[in-house]
């Protein structure tokens, strides 16, 4: 209703507006004073050649767009408050109708505009997508899971002998890293996760990682150092804490690593008379029998896939649980006994189940102490110590 009231009723209004005014102010200057520079996810903050790329776009782009906005705001404005409604001040300003100059210049001017901006915007794409010249460029494929990252880095000149690892991807600085990235999994064959999204902001442009379709992005970090990633498009219940990390060494550590990647399980399991793994001792007892942790994990073999993460190197790991939680001693105790309280996971069913099948309804890790099924042991927390300590001897 138009204010007929007088200052007596529009003051409450206009004190609403005030303090409006000043929450939307004070939330926009509280938010330029966050540390965004240090949060580790900043793409202006390019730390390789794609992310300077897509910078080098988007900066230009987000100028021109931001001179046309305010040139469109600035009239809309100025013409609300010019031609408002004033009582007895009522006239209709100058009427135009079928203004050819007029009508040919909004059509021309933005699409003059438009197709200057697709130029630049059509080669960078392009760019992009281009894989990497050069021959021993290093491969590794990425695959998207509930909740987690799987990287491998199958043969090839710079890797020897297949390396499977989870959550952090280990890349040399200064060369480019071709990405394929697949929700298709060697573990589960038939079988592929939902939609995910890559995306290391200070490394690169986000890419969906989509079932049944390769998709394959360039990364490249100009210095050592740790580049924090999230999944970027929604997947489920975990979809928030699906991070992940992308560690970029000097390339003689980067070899090192592989080399360490490599080696045998630092406590291999026994070999029983078939070949079959043994426990070698209390620790991987509870793990192979009494909790069958092997029916998804794979802890005595670095180059395998696995329904869960490969364990063989945690502890070459900072973080485990899709890079969520530092790897210490008393967060996977609480993640051994019950890891759906950690990070949301759709697992009830896991335990009963065994070994997750194709079609069942098991996403995630089970809970070794809640919703235990009938005839199966409840795991104690001296347990949990024990299966801590032996993962944290898997270097
Ligand atoms: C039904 C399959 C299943 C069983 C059984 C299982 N896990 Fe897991 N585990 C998973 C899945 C899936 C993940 C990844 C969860 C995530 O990060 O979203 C996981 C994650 C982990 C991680 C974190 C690894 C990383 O790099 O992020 C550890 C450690 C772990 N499990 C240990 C165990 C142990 C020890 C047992 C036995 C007591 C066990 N798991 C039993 C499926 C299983
Ligand atoms: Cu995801």
């Amino acid at each position: 209703m138009i204010g007929r009231g007088g200052l007596r009723h529009h003051t409450p209004r206009l004190k609403r507006r005030a303090a409006l005014a000043l929450l939307l102010g004070s939330t926009l200057l509280l938010a330029a004073c966050s540390d965004a520079q240090e949060n580790g996810q900043n793409p202006f903050n390019a730390e390789g050649p794609a992310a300077e790329k897509i910078n080098d776009l988007f900066i230009p782009v987000i100028v021109v767009a931001g001179v046309v906005a305010v040139l469109v705001l600035g009239a809309v404005l100025l013409i609300a408050f010019r031609f408002r409604y004033r009582e007895g001040k009522n006239e209709n300003p100058k009427q135009i109708h079928g203004s050819t100059p007029l009508e040919i210049g909004w059509t021309i001017a933005p699409a003059v505009l438009l197709a200057v901006i697709a130029v630049p915007t059509i080669i960078t794409i392009f760019d992009l997508a281009e894989a990497p010249a050069g021959e021993n460029v290093l491969e590794v494929e990425v695959v998207g899971k509930q909740w987690w990252w799987e990287f491998n880095y199958r043969e090839q000149p710079q890797v020897r002998s297949t390396v499977v690892t989870a959550n952090e991807l280990v890349i040399p600085t200064g060369e480019p890293v071709r990405l394929q990235l697949t929700a298709c999994s060697d573990s589960l064959p038939g079988e592929c996760n939902v939609i995910h999204s890559f995306w290391v902001p200070e490394l690169a442009g986000k890419l969906d990682v989509v079932p049944g379709r390769d998709n394959a992005t360039t990364i490249e970090a100009d210095h050592p150092g740790t580049y924090l990633g999230q999944c970027a498009e929604y997947c489920g219940l975990s979809h928030a804490n699906m991070r992940f990390r992308v560690i970029a060494k000097a390339p003689a550590e980067f070899a090192q690593w592989v080399r360490e990647q490599q080696r045998g399980p630092a406590v291999p399991f026994q070999e029983g008379p078939e070949g079959e793994e043994e426990p070698a001792g209390p620790a991987q007892d509870l793990v192979i029998n009494t909790y069958q942790c092997t029916n998804c994990h794979t802890f005595d073999q670095s180059d395998v896939v696995s329904y869960g993460p490969n364990l063989t190197h945690l502890a070459s790991r900072t973080t485990f649980a899709s890079g969520y939680y530092e790897l210490t001693r008393d967060n996977l105790v609480d993640w051994v006994l019950d890891a759906p309280s950690l990070i949301p996971m759709e697992s009830k069913v896991c335990r009963e189940v065994g070994t997750p099948a194709v079609d069942n309804d098991c996403v995630g890790m089970p809970s070794f102490t809640k919703d235990t099924p009938e005839g199966e042991p409840v795991m104690t927390r001296d347990q949990a110590e024990q299966i801590a300590d032996y993962l944290l001897a898997l270097r």
